[in-house]
């Protein structure tokens, strides 16, 4: 609790304050406790005279029952954790604001939709779905990406992921899906992978997975940064206007930074050498100052034309195409604060798909039904009891007054008799407000059926929109796709499941794919599928779907390593990254070891890392420098080799400076010259052009590695 509490923080809004940007800030500093030249207490406040020694009965004599604060310090540690989260367990957080560029009035009447001058706070939590709390971030997965808004008409929540479809449109499924895809129950192998035999069991008799199971397997499923990922609603939403008009809307996040992937390889290998990477990334960007940015997009459709589209929007294994329906960027987050405590905020935070505001309603998607009840209930085993919504994160920045008391952990104290409606003894308070004055009223949709336990017909065409999704990949994303598909289905061990996954999903898709996978992984009967199979319906290409057009025009935030050993160059390799850093990249040294590297002309550096605790996996890019003893030094060391190689063989921008070259060749990367994104110069000035714009465009995907053959066809 609070050491030094002036107002309370339960009372939602701080008086005097207008909801602005820092709201949340500031409620949740009245909660912060910051020891500072503070005597150390128990939980009662009594000051404790030493805490490394428990009572004892003599010297060497056993511990006695009656040292409370022995009993108290090992009671509260004995309890430090809660349940995790039965899926998006591993997670990172920030806090932000949200504004919306113009007044969205014709659209909604949600409040924080009205004025672009209005700051909204906002606390977003990105995470993995599959794997423990403690499990690496960059394996291949679904990246969930929730924000909540703390609006001054309460919590609206977007709980989103980084890809616009879902693997199952009915929430019945949603326990098989995440069973199956979960560590097998008797082993608990594999962790945080979908790379094993019960998940693509379900996949092969689901052939609703298809679409996206194909983004998973895309690169979608290995992005670069949570900074550099998309965010999506999926399921299709209601805005209301002030005079109750519905129109449909899909949710989108757009990234300032575009949207950029991990080399598969690179990606695995990170998760061993940090498996922190993405937490560490994004708290690390905010540090910095370069704080993370996403555009909101509102795909708005009337509800009029919901029906001619060719599939049901109600369909969350469905995207609305942005070049039928283009994305309407309509205002901007910025997150620029980190968590003051990851338990605190990270992990208490209780995302709700039903928390929304006047002017957001739901729509029928069966999956966001299920939903509706799941993240509320989720809560009460995870936080402990009903009253998660008082925890600091959780509470809304407007005052919060209802007769929900009692209950575990109950932090209000209610004043009062009349804890019920109607009441005479409290003026009828707190009372209802009428929907013309901001009381919430769902939108009066006109429903008439029959009680029937069925999947829509409108909801049965499984694969035309999985083969818009391949068909929209650049001819290197469909590489890296196939290879994904290689690998998980190479993991699965029942031979009848890949024949199925090649044979019911594949084939229904792509029969080239198909059979590009089948060779790979021993499956010799791809099925009597046409080879261009057209159960479904035939759809347009749709550019926006794949990377490949992404923003590629910056540097910041980018993570590039500069290779320096005794006798470097100093000046030249300094002004390099001088330049770099102006452009907003984060520029390190690497050597032989830490601290200062004497330069053979007097401007020493200082390697902030070494060779032997850091791989080039972690860098978008790495330069070497110039200086014959440094270069000969690093030349002659296997680390600085594998250093080169592997940024080679990820596709990354290299350069050398001068005699820097030679660790190039020496780490047998031919010709280096002519290689895509490798480039060369004797001078500082001719180098820091041409290696800006290769590092801005992320990676060179067509370069030739030296990988070894790929079952995938050449790009
Ligand atoms: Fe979730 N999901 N989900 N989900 N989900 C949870 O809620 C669930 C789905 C998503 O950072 C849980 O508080 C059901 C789609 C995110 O705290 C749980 C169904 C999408 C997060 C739950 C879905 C998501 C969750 C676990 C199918 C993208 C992390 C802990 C009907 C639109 C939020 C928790 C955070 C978390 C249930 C499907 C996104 C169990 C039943 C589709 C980003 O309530």
């Amino acid at each position: 609790m609070p050491s030094r509490q002036t107002k309370s923080p339960l009372s939602g809004k701080i008086p005097g304050k207008i909801p602005d940007g820092n709201a949340k800030r500031e409620q949740l500093a009245l909660s912060e406790e910051r020891p500072d030249d503070e005597a150390l207490t128990t939980d009662q406040g009594v000051k404790i005279a030493s805490t490394d020694d428990s009572l004892k009965a003599g010297e060497r004599g056993p511990t006695l029952l009656e040292d409370f604060h022995l009993r108290e310090k090992i009671m509260r540690f004995d309890h430090e954790r809660i349940p995790e989260r039965v899926v998006h367990a591993r997670g990172a957080g920030a806090h932000g604001h949200f504004q919306v560029y113009k007044s969205l009035k014709q659209h909604t009447r949600a409040a924080f939709l009205q004025d672009p001058a209005v700051k909204t706070p906002v606390f977003v939590r990105f995470s993995t779905v599959v794997g423990s709390r403690g499990s690496a971030d960059t394996v291949r997965d679904v990246r969930g990406f929730a924000v909540k808004f703390y609006t001054s008409e309460g919590n609206f929540d977007l709980v989103g992921n980084n890809m616009p479809v879902f693997f199952i449109q009915d929430g019945m499924k949603f326990p098989d899906l995440v069973h199956a895809l979960k560590p097998h129950p008797n082993n608990e192998i594999p962790q945080a992978q979908s790379a094993h035999d019960s998940f693509w069991d379900f996949v092969s008799l689901t052939p609703e997975t298809a679409h996206m199971v194909l983004w998973v397997m895309s690169d979608r499923g290995i992005p670069r940064s949570y900074r550099m990922m998309e965010g999506f609603g999926v399921h299709t939403f209601r805005l209301i206007d002030h005079a109750g008009k519905a129109q449909l809307v899909k949710f989108h996040w757009k990234p300032l930074l575009g949207v950029h992937s991990l080399a598969w390889e690179e990606a695995q290998q990170i998760a061993g050498k940090d498996a922190d990477f993405h937490r560490r990334d994004l708290f690390d960007a905010i540090v910095a100052g370069a704080f993370p940015e996403f555009e909101l997009g509102l795909q708005i459709i009337d509800e009029a034309d919901a029906q001619k589209y060719g599939f049901d929007l109600l369909d969350p294994t469905k995207l609305l195409p942005e070049e039928i329906v283009p994305v309407e960027r309509v205002g901007k987050m910025t997150l620029d604060r980190n968590p003051v405590n990851f338990f605190a905020e990270v992990e208490q935070v209780a995302f709700c798909v039903g928390n929304v505001v006047p002017g957001i309603d739901f729509t029928n998607d069966p999956l966001l039904q299920a939903r509706l009840f799941s993240y509320l209930d989720t809560q009460i085993t995870r936080l402990g009891g009903p009253n998660f919504a008082e925890l600091p994160i959780n509470r809304p920045i407007v005052p919060v007054h209802n007769n929900q008391h009692d209950g575990f952990a109950r932090q209000t104290i209610n004043a009062g008799v009349a804890n019920y409606l109607p009441n005479s003894l409290s003026n009828g308070s707190p009372r209802p407000t009428p929907a013309a004055a901001g009381g919430y009223q769902h939108y009066q949709e006109r429903v008439d059926g029959h009680t029937v336990r069925m999947r829509s017909p409108t909801f049965q065409d499984h694969f035309s929109q999985a083969r818009m999704f391949l068909d929209s990949q650049s001819p290197a994303e469909r590489a890296h796709l196939t290879d994904a598909l290689c690998f998980e289905l190479g993991k699965v061990e029942r031979v009848a499941i890949r024949e199925r996954v090649v044979r019911d999903i594949l084939a229904k898709i792509d029969v080239g794919l198909a059979e590009t996978v089948a060779k790979a992984i021993g499956v010799t009967d791809v099925g009597k599928t046409p080879r261009r199979n057209t159960a479904g319906k035939e759809t347009q290409p749709s550019p926006a779907l794949s990377m490949a057009a992404t923003i590629s025009d910056t540097i910041a935030t980018r993570r590039i390593a500069i290779l320096v050993a005794p006798g470097v160059i100093g000046r030249s390799i300094a002004s390099v990254k001088s330049n770099l850093e102006k452009r907003g990249a984060v520029v390190e040294y690497v050597s032989v070891h830490l601290g200062t590297i004497p330069s053979s002309d007097g401007a020493d550096v200082e390697a902030l890392r070494s060779l032997l605790n850091t791989p080039s996996v972690v860098y978008d890019a790495v330069i070497v420098a110039d200086g014959d003893e440094s270069v000969t030094m690093l030349a002659q060391h296997p680390d600085a080799h594998r250093f080169v190689q592997e940024a080679f063989r990820h596709y990354k921008a290299l350069g050398a400076l001068g005699r820097g070259q030679a660790l190039l060749l020496a780490a047998g990367i031919e010709d280096p010259g002519s290689q895509p994104g490798v480039v060369l110069s004797p001078k500082p000035e001719g180098l820091v052009k041409e290696f800006r714009n290769a590092v801005a465009q992320h990676r060179h995907w067509t370069r030739v590695t030296n990988k070894p053959p790929q079952f995938s066809a050449p790009v």
